[in-house]
């Protein structure tokens, strides 16, 4: 038997995808139908009326999150028109990673910690060097002191996921409660930082309440972090498994942008995000019922045969790639700027300090969807580094 490499992630979609096209999943008595192509993903996430993210706050995550926050997450949780208004005022100060300067010091917290990782005998990816390198550069991202990444790498790679709790109430709470006091701080010592300046924005003609600039950070710190540790993570292992690619983006580092969207789509850190059905409608043949829910799999959509050619080979410099990973239409992925910075600057530095990396041994994390079992990174990597 031919062993599976570290960096495989197989589809786990591929025969209902073709088949049927949709799949209806239970989460907690609240089911949800998925929709597993190409097509269908982006026409849903494109029709807002139709399939809203405005339902009861948690309500179009998947597991549901309605019963461990009351917080809408903005802009999130909101439809157009309002979601514009939101999100325009959000835009500017989320593109910052296109600054020369923002880079520079992005630069230094991955090289810092490519050193650190490379001096020791052995490492483990996850806890000494993706988790704190999301932590560190969210400090950039929120314009504060570098420092205050200790918090936040103490809270481990989920905010509302603990080893044996996948919805996990007073874990979530000591976020709200560390926001809330920051937020007050910010009242009371307004600076240049994301809190103040979001206190200072205005929408709808008034000032932000501290419950939505509550929300916009909610949504900064839970929905950037398992998926950017998970893309770090998995692009290690990818790395781990093709030295050659190393040498290649060594030699070419202007490939790095599109190697960035191909892992990205090849991984897709969040398998999917639903929609709250407004009227009865179909979509795929599935009958949606008004008030059920669906969800856009951006994973299964990025192996679709009929979009993408070769859809489970990595082809670094993949030309043609209309992945989803982050998302589709209106809500596409705030974040995305920043995550894209992380992962380019990632594979650049890789490519100038070492030549390989060796697995010593790893755990898969596998996310279970109904029948579906989807590898979504690792629960452990054990590798070393070699200059
Ligand atoms: C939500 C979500 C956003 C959710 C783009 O994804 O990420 C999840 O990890 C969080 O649990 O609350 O922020």
């Amino acid at each position: 038997m031919s062993k599976i490499k570290v960096s495989e992630f197989p589809d786990a979609f591929a025969e209902i995808r073709q088949s049927q096209g949709t799949s209806t999943i239970d989460d907690q008595n609240d089911p949800v139908t998925m929709l597993l192509r190409h097509k269908d993903v982006r026409k849903t996430a494109h029709n807002y009326k139709t399939f809203q993210s405005a339902a009861q706050p948690g309500r179009i995550v998947v597991p549901s999150e309605v019963n461990i926050r009351d917080t809408r997450q903005i802009p999130f949780e909101l439809d157009p028109p309002l979601h514009g208004e939101y999100r325009a005022l959000l835009d500017q100060w989320f593109k910052r990673p296109l600054l020369e300067d923002y880079q520079e010091k992005l630069k230094d917290i991955i090289t810092g910690l490519i050193k650190e990782v490379a001096s020791k005998e052995s490492f483990e990816v996850i806890s000494d060097f993706a988790l704190p390198l999301q932590s560190k550069a969210l400090t950039l991202l929120l314009n504060i002191p570098l420092e205050i990444s200790e918090t936040w790498i103490a809270w481990g790679t989920h905010v509302f996921r603990s080893e044996d709790d996948a919805l996990d109430g007073s874990k979530a709470q000591i976020l709200y409660d560390y926001i809330d006091h920051e937020i007050d701080k910010a009242i009371q010592n307004p600076g240049e930082d994301l809190y103040s300046v979001l206190l200072a924005s205005e929408a709808q003609g008034r000032k932000l309440t501290k419950e939505e600039v509550k929300g916009v950070m909610i949504l900064t710190f839970a929905g950037g972090r398992d998926t950017v540790i998970n893309a770090v993570t998995n692009t290690l292992a990818y790395l781990a498994d093709h030295p050659q690619a190393i040498q290649m983006l060594k030699q070419n580092p202007e490939v790095a942008g599109r190697a960035v969207e191909e892992l990205i789509r090849y991984f897709a850190p969040l398998t999917h995000m639903g929609r709250q059905v407004t009227e009865d409608t179909v979509v795929c043949e599935h009958t949606a019922k008004a008030n059920s829910r669906v969800s856009l799999c951006w994973a299964s959509a990025n192996r679709d045969e009929t979009v993408f050619e070769k859809p489970n080979e990595v082809i670094l410099d993949r030309q043609i790639n209309p992945h989803v990973s982050f998302g589709f239409s209106h809500h596409n992925c705030l974040g995305a700027t920043h995550a894209r910075q992380i992962m380019k600057i990632l594979l650049q530095e890789l490519a100038q300090h070492i030549t390989e990396i060796s697995v010593i041994q790893y755990e898969e994390n596998i996310e279970n969807w109904g029948n579906f079992k989807r590898k979504v990174g690792f629960d452990s990597l054990e590798v070393k580094f070699i200059k």
